[in-house]
């Protein structure tokens, strides 16, 4: 079956120079610490199937001739030490060091975890025929923590999967096979990612017992598992447990008895998980509980757990998606765009250092295109790390080929100007911009029981783009996808090429056919799949276009708006402001314009919603044909699978341009100056 090996599928290399560059005999190890014995099994499973011959694994006394590897920490492994020199002094905790030195190829790192990464970069670099012949790579990961949350909930189903059930609970109970939960860390230690909450933000009944005897005992196995691949585990707790697991009469995070609860539920959970990572939380959200309902801030509800997890070195990771879904429009400070910074800015500083707060990347909610969260960049004294959605919720839900990693390209790359020009997200949430110890990645992990883990096999794309991300934000998409796809789907040139400018093209066109200018929503409520122009317009979630006869888009600016506008900082709250300024592909996020405003290109923003409906659902059945020139050049199960996809997908933009172009012409009354027929 195609797919359940993803980028590990170590298909066998066809060129002579590259099998040769792989041609190691021997891999010497003298270190029973589990994490470097992962690492020597993946250079064993890796190489091997590389080079399509099994490879000898050695101990470090043995006489060794030809071509081999010594790997190991520079502690544990004098000999790995030596050979790596002088980039030893230079390692953070989980960089590695691959060098070439005569027949011996050495990786080395601080810790267990650098070494297996070590190990993963020098399969990946021989798996794309780029190993050079004389390595001597130093190589860290920009960002401490690089964190999968799983919305997965104990029923086993996951709130906004779309590749199947839960691979961690069924029926109400932990339930998992060991070796899926260990082959999915191993794709997940692969890219980089150290870190992984188990369950859903949104906490339900039986998970809120998690840190209960009633559970610890099978979440410390699921710990053992993750722990061999680097990966620490954290879960997302329910604020309201001291009232319904401890039988308190309150949750108020200032109450003694109530922080006395939470100390020795940490003291438990260490007890039976010495390296827990800690708590993610979603409090006072979407109906969750949380510090308002004691009038409390948001600090002194993390602060409480901090001071819980501190004495075992744990974080907790608090969501800064707060804001007031039952709001009434017509209050315009309520725009829900200002609500994360309106409720995190003014508490800056009031976190203790083990607190990191999580935001979105945009202030709204994963849509195809928004702004940056303002609030990136605009807390000095406070750990920040950027929740991105894998899960494509808003993006197709893996029905439709969507590669996120331009987007997050995109949003990494945004200058904040918290500090001048130096300043782009990337560099806030490593930390360095201000000098922080903590931060990173978190992002909404897109799998589920489907043997190929994604669904839509393309998707596998994403989770592999993200984890590469989080541990170098530098690298392109492009780089990525070919990264990807040579890894997943075989070494043939003109195949991946194909793939690759299907992924790159992918993220426009699903925005072409989907929701214009950066106004988002235009789904169906609830499962947000199709489209529905009004799906959200006179609810009150506070997701609107604000579409009438005369022109469309929220008024977001300072003057004369919700002034979210405002909270950027210097020029880009200029830009923004701006009319004249703003950059068409978020015009109607921050101003509502008539619909014969003129765009940046030089056309009249509903033409513009014609014609890109009309491009994009073109281009979409150009993916179709696009695929079916691959017939037989890739496997037959993925080619199939995909193949339904792109149909579909074909489909379904023909449907989103057809409503949305329809509604728009019928609201303004305007024809389409090319004259396409428009019901
Ligand atoms: C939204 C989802 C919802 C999540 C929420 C969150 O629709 O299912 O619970 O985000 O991030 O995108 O908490």
């Amino acid at each position: 079956q195609f797919g359940y090996q993803a980028w590990l599928a170590y298909h066998p290399l066809a060129d002579e120079a590259k099998r040769e560059a792989a041609n190691y005999r021997w891999i010497a190890s003298c270190e029973q610490e589990e994490t470097v014995q992962a690492a020597v099994s993946e250079l064993v499973r890796g190489i091997g199937g590389l080079r399509g011959e099994a490879v000898q694994v050695s101990k470090e006394q043995e006489p060794i001739t030809g071509k081999g590897i010594r790997i190991g920490t520079f502690k544990g492994n004098e000999e790995v030490r030596l050979l790596c020199g002088d980039a030893v002094e230079r390692l953070s905790m989980e960089g590695f060091v691959i060098r070439t030195v005569g027949d011996i190829t050495v990786i080395g790192a601080n810790t267990s975890a650098g070494v297996l990464y070590g190990a993963f970069h020098l399969l990946r670099l021989l798996a794309l025929g780029n190993a050079p012949a004389d390595s001597d790579i130093v190589e860290k990961p920009a960002n401490g923590l690089r964190m999968i949350n799983q919305w997965d909930n104990i029923d086993g189903s996951i709130e906004r999967g779309y590749a199947g059930q839960s691979i961690f609970y069924a029926n109400n109970e932990i339930s998992y096979d060991s070796e899926r939960i260990q082959d999915y860390a191993r794709l997940l230690a692969s890219t980089s990612v150290n870190a992984i909450a188990i369950n859903n933000v949104n906490v339900h009944r039986l998970e809120t017992m998690f840190l209960t005897e009633a559970y610890l005992p099978r979440i410390a196995e699921l710990a053992a598992i993750l722990r061999r691949y680097a990966i620490k585990l954290y879960f997302s707790i329910n604020f309201a447990s001291p009232i319904e697991v401890g039988g308190l009469q309150t949750a108020d995070p200032l109450d003694a008895e109530v922080r006395e609860w939470w100390k020795s539920r940490a003291a438990d959970i260490y007890a039976a998980i010495p390296d827990f990572g800690g708590f993610l939380v979603k409090a006072d959200s979407e109906n969750r509980p949380g510090p308002f309902t004691y009038g409390r801030d948001h600090a002194d509800g993390a602060n409480m757990l901090a001071e819980a997890l501190a004495p075992y070195g744990g974080l907790v990771i608090w969501r800064c998606f707060v804001y007031n879904c039952k709001q009434d429009w017509r209050d315009r400070t309520t725009d829900r765009a200002r609500a994360a910074y309106d409720h995190f800015m003014p508490l800056d500083g009031a976190f203790h250092p083990n607190v990191l707060l999580q935001i979105k990347n945009g202030p709204m909610d994963f849509q195809v295109r928004e702004p940056v969260s303002p609030l990136l960049g605009a807390m000095e004294h406070t750990n920040q790390l950027i929740e991105f959605q894998i899960t494509q919720e808003y993006t197709g839900q893996q029905r439709h080929l969507c590669y996120l990693v331009p987007q997050w390209r995109t949003v990494l790359d945004f200058q904040t100007l918290a500090q001048g020009a130096a300043s782009p997200v990337k560099r806030i949430v490593d930390g360095s911009v201000y000098g922080r110890e903590l931060g990173g990645f978190a992002a909404v992990s897109n799998i589920g029981s489907d043997a190929n883990w994604t669904g839509h096999p393309l998707a596998q794309a994403n989770l592999y783009g993200y984890g590469r991300l989080a541990w170098n934000p530098e690298l392109t998409a492009e780089e990525i996808a070919r990264e990807w796809a040579a890894q997943a789907i075989g070494p043939d040139e003109a195949v991946i090429d194909t793939v690759c400018e299907m992924l790159m093209a992918s993220l426009d066109i699903y925005e072409s056919y989907t929701a214009p200018l950066g106004v988002g929503w235009m789904v169906n409520p609830n499962h947000h799949y199709g489209p529905n122009v009004d799906g959200y317009e006179y609810d009150r979630w506070g997701t609107y276009h604000f579409a009438d006869r005369d022109g469309i888009g929220v008024n977001r600016t300072v003057q004369s708006g919700t002034g979210y506008a405002g909270q950027y900082i210097g020029e880009n709250a200029a830009i923004y402001e701006s009319l004249e300024r703003c950059p068409d592909e978020l015009l109607l996020f921050f101003h509502h314009v008539p619909y014969t405003h003129r765009l940046h290109s030089g056309i009249t923003v509903v033409q513009h919603i014609y014609d890109t409906h009309f491009d994009g659902a073109e281009r979409a059945e150009g993916l179709v044909r696009k695929w079916q020139s691959l017939t037989g050049l890739v496997n037959e199960e993925l080619y199939r699978l995909a193949q339904a996809r792109f149909s579909e997908q074909a489909a379904h933009a023909k449907e989103w341009r057809d409503i949305i172009n329809t509604y728009f012409y019928r609201k303004s009354g305007i024809a389409d100056e090319r004259g396409r027929t428009i019901y």
